[in-house]
């Protein structure tokens, strides 16, 4: 059961709900989002009468929601979600395509990193300065110091930034440095401590689809993060592994229309990571965009065969800016547009 408050609720009117649910021995998780305070009543459901909570000031609607998760459902939130990141919308009519390279290296290629990006007509920004890398041996990125580069890099072009936190540790410093959109990488898609932390602010947060997670348990993880109340979530299929030797992940095309029918949060997907070669990455963007994404994640870098991370996928300044073109009439097929 999920009882959604009306917009300009009070504190009184909060814990009046929660008095009310705690009196027939149910238990109140109260997501404050920056739109919508939503509480949770947690315990034996069979107690409730809905007509009673519904009555009770501040309530806008009480819902059973079948669905293990709640606040991500779209049972309860018909509407598609709209995140406003620094002005640009993400799950709209508009298809954001974030364009970057793998890690932040140095401020020459952040620089012309940020150009191509911006030419390209791409409205946000990706890099990474703290790097989830399979070998312990391999570059871990350059830390805060990359922050600081890719904030200058960005700013000249006014891309909001998106970048991966690993370790909870360093929030306090990502809000510090003012990282416009939180990315949860795939292997911590449940990491439940860090989804937690992530859920007590109001930063947008791009939750990626673990390596092996159904999208149940995909759900579930977006799921921690709104209980905490933090509803900027964002989803990005990045490809599952599979058996298959031929390319680096299977891009999982069906989660698009399924999670687009469970959920009213935005979808994007990543093709760079899903397919993990430059020259496949425009057929399954183009895939992605037919299937109903939102929007992309695509790796770029200024000269792909010096990246320091991922070379094969990134695409060129110049090939970034071509698949954009051809997205641009996917997109009009679709009735949106980049
Ligand atoms: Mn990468």
């Amino acid at each position: 059961m999920i009882i959604i408050m009306h917009p300009h609720v009070t504190d009184e009117e909060i814990h009046g709900v929660e008095t009310k649910l705690k009196s027939l021995g149910l238990e109140a998780n109260i997501s404050r989002g920056v739109e919508r305070t939503i509480i949770g009543a947690i315990g034996d459901e069979r107690k409730i009468h809905k007509e009673s909570l519904q009555a009770l000031p501040g309530v806008d609607n009480v819902m059973r929601v079948v669905k293990p998760y709640k606040i991500v459902a779209r049972e309860w939130h018909e509407a598609d979600t709209v995140i406003d990141i620094q002005g640009i919308p993400i799950g709209g009519h508009t298809i954001q395509v974030i364009g970057g390279p793998c890690s932040v290296e140095t401020q020459s290629q952040m620089d012309f990193a940020a150009q191509g990006v911006a030419n390209a007509g791409c409205r946000l920004m990706r890099g990474g300065a703290f790097k989830p890398r399979t070998s312990p041996y391999s570059f871990q990125g350059k830390g805060l110091e990359g922050l600081k580069i890719f904030h200058q890099a960005a700013d000249k072009y006014k891309l909001p930034i998106v970048t991966e936190l690993m370790d909870v540790r360093r929030l306090d410093e990502f809000l510090e440095y003012g990282v416009d959109v939180i990315q949860i990488g795939t292997r911590n898609m449940q990491n439940f401590d860090l989804l937690k932390e992530v859920g007590k602010i109001h930063t947008p947060v791009i939750l990626k689809r673990g390596l092996c997670a159904t999208l149940s348990e995909w759900l579930m993880s977006a799921e921690y993060i709104a209980a905490g109340g933090n509803h900027n979530i964002i989803l990005c299929e990045r490809g599952v592994r599979s058996f298959e030797k031929a390319y680096r992940n299977m891009l999982d095309i069906t989660a698009i229309p399924v999670l687009k029918k469970e959920t009213h949060l935005p979808v994007i997907v990543d093709p760079s990571h899903a397919v993990g070669k430059a020259a496949l990455v425009p057929a399954l963007s183009k895939a992605a965009i037919a299937a109903g994404a939102d929007g992309l994640l695509i790796e770029m870098h200024p000269t792909p065969c010096e990246a320091w991370c991922d070379a094969d996928q990134a695409l060129t300044p110049d090939e970034l800016k071509k698949l954009m073109e051809e997205l641009r009439g996917i997109a009009q097929v679709m009735g949106r547009e980049i």
